[in-house]
């Protein structure tokens, strides 16, 4: 099978980086820059898509694309997320093989886009019918509704993730979709109170207030103007290029096709919050059918339970707003978390049938902003994570296995950012194993004592920086603040500010305020505060925040590793959101420190194709008089047999222990061209059998 041109095309650069002559780091960020320049967003590195930020709508997933890359072979056309999806969607549909795909890059790189196509790209191919279409719709419908919840604007991306997200797509055996799963991880609810200067709040207030009719609005007490609430931001209310209005529109449609209702009820939850921030409990008290009194008292005392004895305290005021303001979190991310699991009941399979799996995994991207907090320590902790378990699967696993089969092989250096992974999750020395400690210690905690644990424990780690430390190597590094410590990440240093740290790993609501909320006469409200029942009163201290997101990280990374990985590597070409601009430096940055050249090294030296011997002589036998139909004897003696058969140029395989690899995916389609002319040939020859029997 010739090389496709358009993979090795000289005006447009070339398609798959393995093919790239020579090997650069210039040659490589050029490679990419020249297909860029003429929309080409997409390069491979063998199987891993490289996607760049194209800032700007291209003709490119029109439905006639989806049909030239239905049913092709991975290498065959120019370089798509469309051929990734679909080698995906077959491979899972005919090998019977469970999918994930994997997208990273930073924020704003284009995560959410690409995790978007892969899904109506494979709803586009996969089955058909009434029924089917319904479950489709279904899955697609969620998006736009967990956008306008969970998405926001940042000073990095307009539409930013501000929770993870991770799909299981389930399909029965013929490849039809049966339904879905979502996962969420931790919601940023911090932004639900305050947004950093020039971004917003959650998408959704601003749709309501734009988009929702007079009336609506009366029944909500609400005001159309953003500027009378303090809960969103003044600087930056419109966004570019998004009409807030339509998108409300939009959302209640799909909310109702999504079986979402009864969406008034999420309505008077989120037109409360607004409320909250300008203390109006008579306006509160109305929608969600809470007894003033409480409420006015919940804000006012809190009751410390002590030996059996409850002790009431008054609230000066800087301690009723912070109690006001964990109430407005706590209200809106519970009211997500409520939301994915009433997404994931309308889009539930409804059979008990084995089902084959294809997860798509879109996580908020690796950030630095000018003031970091805990939201940033755990969205790049999370990356780190993601960032691993791609070095593990590629660069890690791949050498590893040559090694382990006596392939000969040149050991590839990379940065294995491990360690990284160490600082932050070790059970002991781990930083969130230090700030949980500092969290459940009794006495007086506050963020600096976490910081000054920090300083003991961590110091000496190579990747951890600060001030404090008596042994600091950063003593005199001005650019450090005492209040701050700094990580070197995989993609970057990042500064975080350690005030909010102990509180928002805690994460505690005042008892008083989850019984005033419980006793709501508003059905949802209620259940989304189960702890404020009296008759429930739980003493245990609930998992700390960051506690939670490393046991669900932990499971997520398991979960992946059970599947076959499919990577699409997002890069973001500039900094202004931009279209039409590349700026070298900043693509050099994410080439660097995504490991994407040693990805194209490791790949260039391997090989693309490995199978057993006893499934690759099982699956071709039948192209060798000696093998077919029975080969007695070893398996690799077989394959042995079959490869000088065919005459596949020596270079290309090599046996290992178990074994056979191939270094070219080409060899592999010819392997799969021959097989199937020659089922077709039998299929032709049994007919014509038939009909002499006739
Ligand atoms: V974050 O980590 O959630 O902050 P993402 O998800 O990586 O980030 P996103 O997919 O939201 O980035 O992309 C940012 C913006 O770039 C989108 O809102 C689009 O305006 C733009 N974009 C991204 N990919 C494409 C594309 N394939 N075609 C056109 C795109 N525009
Ligand atoms: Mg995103």
């Amino acid at each position: 099978m010739e090389v496709k041109t358009s993979l090795l095309d000289n005006m447009i650069g070339v398609g798959d980086m393995v093919l790239l002559e020579p090997l650069s780091e210039e040659s490589f960020i050029n490679n990419l820059k020249k297909r860029f320049d003429h929309s080409e967003i997409y390069t491979y590195i063998g199987s891993v898509v490289v996607s760049i930020n194209p800032y700007r709508s291209l003709p490119i997933y029109s439905p006639e694309k989806v049909e030239e890359y239905r049913n092709r072979n991975f290498y065959e056309l120019s370089p798509h997320i469309f051929a990734l999806s679909d080698e995906a969607y077959r491979s899972l549909r005919d090998q019977d093989k469970d999918q994930c795909i994997l997208i990273t890059g930073e924020s704003g790189a284009g995560k959410t886009e690409a995790s978007k196509l892969v899904m109506s790209y494979v709803a586009a191919v996969c089955g058909k019918g009434a029924e089917v279409n319904q479950v489709k719709e279904q899955l697609l419908q969620s998006n736009p509704v967990l956008e306008a919840f969970g998405n926001a604007k940042t000073v990095r991306n307009d539409n930013s993730s501000r929770f993870g997200k991770y799909m299981d797509i389930e399909f029965d055996f013929k490849g039809d979709p049966l339904g879905g799963v979502i996962s969420n991880y931790l919601l940023e609810k911090s932004r639900v109170v305050k947004q950093p200067r020039g971004e917003r709040n959650f998408h959704i207030f601003y749709q309501i207030l734009s988009g929702a009719t007079e009336d609506m609005l009366n029944k909500l007490k609400l005001q159309r103007d953003f500027s009378r609430y303090n809960y969103l931001s003044l600087d930056s209310s419109r966004v570019n290029g998004v009409d807030d209005a339509v998108n409300f529109r939009t959302v209640r449609v799909r909310e109702s096709m999504a079986q979402l209702n009864p969406r008034h009820m999420t309505q008077n939850c989120k037109a409360s919050i607004l409320h909250f921030q300008e203390w109006e409990l008579k306006e509160i008290c109305e929608l969600t059918g809470i007894d003033q009194s409480v409420l006015e008292r919940a804000f006012s005392f809190r009751t410390l339970e002590a030996k059996q004895e409850k002790v009431s305290t008054t609230l000066n005021v800087a301690q009723a707003y912070y109690a006001r303001d964990a109430l407005a979190k706590n209200l809106y991310s519970r009211l997500f978390s409520w939301l994915v699991t009433r997404i994931n009941e309308s889009i539930k399979a409804q059979t008990k049938v084995r089902k084959k799996v294809m997860g798509v995994l879109d996580i908020y991207g690796f950030e630095i902003f000018e003031d970091n907090s805990f939201e940033q320590f755990i969205i790049n902790y999370c990356n780190e994570k993601l960032q691993q378990i791609f070095i593990e699967l590629t660069l890690k696993e791949e050498q590893e296995e040559y090694i382990r089969e006596d392939i000969e092989w040149t050991h590839i250096e990379y940065f294995n950012n491990a360690i990284i992974c160490d600082l932050i999750e070790n059970n002991q020395t781990g930083i969130l194993a230090m700030l949980d400690e500092e969290c459940l210690r009794p006495g007086t905690v506050t963020d600096d004592t976490f910081l000054e644990k920090l300083n003991q424990v961590c110091a000496t780690h190579q990747h951890f920086e600060s001030r404090m430390s008596k042994c600091s190597r950063f003593l005199n590094d001005t650019s450090l603040p005492h209040s701050c410590f700094r990580i070197q990440h995989y993609a970057g240093k990042v500064m975080y500010q350690v005030e909010g740290f102990v509180d928002k790993n805690n994460d505690l609501l005042y008892r008083d305020l989850s019984q005033a909320m419980w006793k709501a006469n508003h059905s949802l409200i209620k259940a989304l505060f189960p702890e404020g029942n009296p008759a429930k009163i739980n003493l245990k201290r609930p998992p700390t925040a960051g506690s939670q997101f490393k046991a669900s990280v932990a499971t997520l990374m398991k979960n992946l590793q059970t599947k076959n990985p499919n990577y699409i590597r997002c890069i973001k070409p500039n900094d202004k959101k931009a279209a039409h601009i590349f700026s070298d430096a900043l693509v050099c940055h994410q080439v660097r420190y995504l490991g994407l050249l040693e990805n194209v090294r490791v790949r260039r030296a391997g090989y693309a194709f490995r199978q057993p011997y006893e499934l690759c002589l099982e699956r071709y036998k039948m192209l060798c008089k000696q093998t077919w139909p029975h080969w007695r004897g070893p398996a690799r003696a077989g394959v042995e047999v079959l490869f000088n058969e065919l005459e596949i140029p020596v270079e290309e395989y090599s046996y290992g222990r178990s074994k056979i690899f191939i270094r070219n995916p080409r060899t592999l389609f010819k392997l799969e061209d021959l097989r199937k002319q020659r089922l077709e040939d039998l299929a032709t020859l049994i007919q014509k059998i038939y009909r002499g029997w006739k």
